[in-house]
């Protein structure tokens, strides 16, 4: 007889779908979205469909390892625990680096994080390989991350996609739009599958939409009353039409029909998407957009407003056992490579939940500051280029192996649970037992020395009271709206910084003539991140639009930071002056970081990656 179970899909996305799952002995026969679901509605995506693919994979990491003369010996926990244990019991806990990201927004993933805690302060990063810059251009104007529910959607007059392919990363907030008969109007330098459906295309020069943020203040400030006297008000006068229109490779007309929805009664709902803060101005750039909703008005009222990302989950989420008040040493994200060179002395390293020898910019200088680090360990699903660098590796368990609960801060507003489908196999632990050896094993009194269970449930009993709910009654339905009290409030924010001071003065018309294309590397349909490009072996696909290439041709793309071995697809609507190649191919078919820039935004500590510029040289 099978049984029925759930689980959320817990990749870094925007969507947190919730999947059914048929269980008969022990063994995954199927999955599929769970229908009744208010917004992933029984749609899974094809990266959601392949968690069964990737727990039945031959691949997997299947117990933990021990890295004996450059070759990988199999032992039992106990065995790495106490390796580990014993090479970092003596180290000052400065000199051990905490690398993590999202690879698995469960709770029970959040083991490392109180462990280094507790052992700290440690080294560790700041700022985000993802959106750190439209975060901080949030906090700066409205004190907090915060957004509109996405149900709001459903009373606009006008989507306007901000560089946010939802088609291929936040599936189903073009669903929710489409099933509105919503217009989508869509502004990216590519054309994306977003582009294809929407009402209007705006195909927009890279990071210039701060220009165009300008552009439209510019035609809409007499109806802006008062604004003389804002603080940076009289920047807007320094530009004419004609330096916009050239940088932001729009004409007047088009920069005038993005104002005039901006004018009128409609009501205007923007999604701002990631791509467009991975530029050194990206939070300009988004407090500029939120800007415009604020002079324009279409922020407090129903149907009007706009979203980045949103704490109105994790906000509420418990840390109980979170050790507060350490002072760890960080660095910025981006600039992996060059500090842990700089440093010097670092003696260890551990890295969970990312893949930063594939993710990280720069990866040359990745791989070499890594090998000058005596001890590494990681913990993954898989053995990923980074894996395979290290000196003891731990397996995780899949998607169905582990209870637990998951939310994100990028999008869906729900607190959601992950069933137990299957045991994992024999020697594989969920992280939070493995932390809690390790703990015990040196004796660190901090680590919650409680069941997984009680772990799970301390973090979310303050949600579960305040919406009257019980935790069965929770695990058995399998999400909860968090701010349901809320709701009709939900589009109401408050300005805390209206001024325009932080605009630029000038535009900068430079080209580099060495490197003079503009090199963008998006997020493919069919991974997240890495994950995905686990069974490519081909190497990267370059997409551009110049003359002197054809189909299929291999060419090398060369900047100040690498080169990379490419196969040209000729996207004859792609801008002469920019390529894109997707990012996540794996050291098998070449790393795009390998040519990416490792700079980082004026503000938010954020990653820079589509400030590269390359040339490319036919081989
Ligand atoms: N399928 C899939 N979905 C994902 C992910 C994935 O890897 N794969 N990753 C998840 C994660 S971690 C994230 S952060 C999000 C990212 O989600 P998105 O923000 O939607 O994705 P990106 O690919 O980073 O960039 C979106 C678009 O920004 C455009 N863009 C680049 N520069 C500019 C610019 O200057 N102006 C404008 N207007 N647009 C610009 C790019 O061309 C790209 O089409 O997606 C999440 N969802
Ligand atoms: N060039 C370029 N580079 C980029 C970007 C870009 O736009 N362009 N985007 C950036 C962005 S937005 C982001 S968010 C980062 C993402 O950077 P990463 O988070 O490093 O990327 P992933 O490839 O998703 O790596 C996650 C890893 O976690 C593993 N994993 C999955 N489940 C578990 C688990 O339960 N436990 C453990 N321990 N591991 C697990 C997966 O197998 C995978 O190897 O990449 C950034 N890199
Ligand atoms: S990757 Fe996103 S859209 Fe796809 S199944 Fe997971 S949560 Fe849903
Ligand atoms: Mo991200």
């Amino acid at each position: 007889m099978a049984e029925h179970k759930k689980i959320t899909c817990p990749l870094d996305c925007f969507d947190l779908c919730l999947i059914d799952v048929e269980v008969e002995a022990g063994n995954i026969i199927s999955i599929k979205g769970n229908p009744d679901h208010p917004l992933t509605k029984g749609v899974i995506c094809s990266k959601g469909r392949n968690h069964l693919n990737r727990h039945n994979s031959k691949e997997r990491i299947l117990s933990p390892k021990i890295k004996v003369n450059g070759s990988w010996k199999n032992v039992g926990y106990s065995e790495a625990v106490d390796e580990v244990a014993k090479r970092i019991k003596n180290i000052d806990s400065k000199d051990i680096l905490y690398y993590t990201d999202s690879g698995h927004g469960g709770i029970s993933k959040s083991g490392g994080e109180i462990f280094f805690g507790n052992l700290g302060p440690v080294t560790t990063h700041r700022g985000s390989l993802c959106w750190d810059a439209g975060n901080y251009a949030l906090t700066k104007t409205l004190g907090e991350l915060r957004g509109i529910h996405y149900s709001e959607v459903a009373d606009c007059d006008v989507l306007l996609l901000w560089g946010r392919n939802a088609v291929d990363t936040n599936l189903h907030l073009y669903m929710y739009a489409k099933k509105n008969n919503k217009k989508i109007i869509y502004i990216d330098p590519i054309k994306t599958s977003t582009a294809s459906v929407a009402s209007e295309y705006y195909q927009i020069a890279p990071n210039s939409d701060l220009y165009l943020v300008i552009g439209i203040l510019k035609i809409i400030k007499e109806n802006i009353p008062g604004l003389n006297e804002i603080d940076g008000s009289e920047i807007l006068d320094g530009y004419d039409m004609g330096s916009i229109t050239e940088k932001t490779s729009l004409s007047i007309d088009q920069i005038r029909s993005l104002a005039d929805i901006f004018i009128g009664d409609l009501k205007v709902i923007s999604y701002i998407g990631y791509g467009l803060q991975r530029y050194k101005n990206g939070a300009e750039t988004v407090e500029g957009i939120l800007k415009v909703h604020y002079y324009s008005g279409k922020y407090n009222r129903k149907g009007c407003g706009f979203a980045y990302s949103d704490k109105r989950v994790s906000r509420k989420i418990h840390k109980k056992f979170k050790v507060e008040g350490v002072e760890n040493i960080t660095f910025v994200k981006s600039k992996f490579g060059e500090y842990v060179n700089k440093r010097g002395d670092l003696k260890a390293i551990f890295i969970e939940k990312s893949n930063p020898v594939v993710q990280l910019p720069n990866t040359i200088q990745v791989i070499e500051s890594l090998e000058s680090i005596p001890f590494k360990v990681g913990i993954d699903v898989f053995m990923t280029d980074t894996m395979k660098m290290m000196d003891v590796v731990f397996p995780a368990p899949s998607v169905f192996e582990c209870e637990d609960i998951v939310s994100t801060s990028m999008f869906s507003p729900y607190l959601q649970y992950t069933q137990k489908c299957c045991d994992p196999p024999a020697e594989v632990k969920p992280e939070y037992e493995l932390f809690q050896m390790l703990a015990k094993n040196m004796k660190m009194t901090g680590y919650p020395n409680v069941s997984l269970d009680d772990f799970l449930l301390s973090h979310i009993e303050t949600i579960l009271n305040e919406q009257f709910v019980d935790y069965n009654d929770f695990k058995k339905k399998g999400w909860i709206d968090v701010d349901k009290n809320n709701y009709n409030m939900a589009s109401i924010v408050d300005f805390k910084d209206i001024t325009l001071n932080f605009l630029p003065r000038t535009i900068n018309f430079e080209q580099d003539t060495q490197y003079p294309i503009r090199l963008i590397t998006p997020h493919s349909k069919n991974s997240l991140h890495s994950q995905g490009f686990k069974d490519i072996n081909d190497i990267p696909v370059v997409y551009l639009n110049r003359a002197g290439f054809i189909d299929g041709q291999k060419v090398k793309v060369v900047s100040n930071y690498g080169e990379l071995e490419c196969k040209v697809k000729i996207d004859r609507s792609c801008l002469a002056n920019v390529a894109y190649i997707y990012e996540g191919y794996w050291k098998k078919s070449g790393i795009v970081n390998s040519v990416t820039t490792d700079s980082f935004s004026n503000h938010g500590d954020q990653a820079a990656y589509y400030d590269t510029f390359v040339k490319i040289e036919e081989i």
